[in-house]
């Protein structure tokens, strides 16, 4: 497997962590009071495993091998959802560096297809900072406000999951 490959197949670790911290996140905020919260987060969770799907086929597609490897304990627990967010900010700026990484990997292999495969990425990132950068500025407005928050768990409780789980364990 060429540089390339493996780093590729690292992020699909990276990917399936992200989901790990988010699901963490959701843990954290339903123990909170916050449930809306923690629907959202699993809902984000939802979206990484779909991000690590996609370069797990992606790997497979093009002939290669997937190596599955360990994936490190997420943090446990957050001072508020003001602290999760931010947070979550900072992982997907780290997770754009990283993408931005591989487009610069599949450019020096002169590797057209990965490149056009990480096209989808590089626009999702500009949405996953987005999302979570609007999200942290209006609980920045609210203060924190007990009343604001509120109405931003029921806003976020809202969000379209991928997928429902079988009865008794959908969030
Ligand atoms: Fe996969 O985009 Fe977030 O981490």
């Amino acid at each position: 497997m060429n540089k390339l490959f493996e780093a590729i197949n690292d992020q699909i670790n990276a990917e399936m962590f992200s989901a790990y911290l988010y699901q963490a996140m959701a843990a954290d905020m339903e123990d909170k009071g916050f449930t809306g919260i923690a629907h959202w987060f699993t809902a984000q969770a939802q979206e990484e495993m779909v991000h690590a799907m996609k370069f797990y086929r992606y790997i497979i597609e093009r002939g290669e091998k997937v190596t599955l490897k360990a994936l490190e304990a997420p943090q446990a627990t957050w001072k508020d959802a003001k602290a999760a967010f931010e947070a979550a900010l900072e992982h997907e700026k780290y997770i754009t560096a990283r993408i931005n990484n591989l487009v610069k990997l599949a450019r020096k292999a002169d590797d057209y297809a990965t490149e056009i495969m990480l096209h989808w990425f590089v626009t999702e990132q500009v949405e996953e900072e987005a999302h979570a950068n609007e999200i942290l500025a209006k609980i920045k407005l609210m203060g924190n406000a007990p009343n604001a928050m509120y109405l931003l768990d029921r806003e976020l409780g809202a969000r379209p999951v991928l997928f429902t789980m079988p009865a008794n364990t959908a969030d």
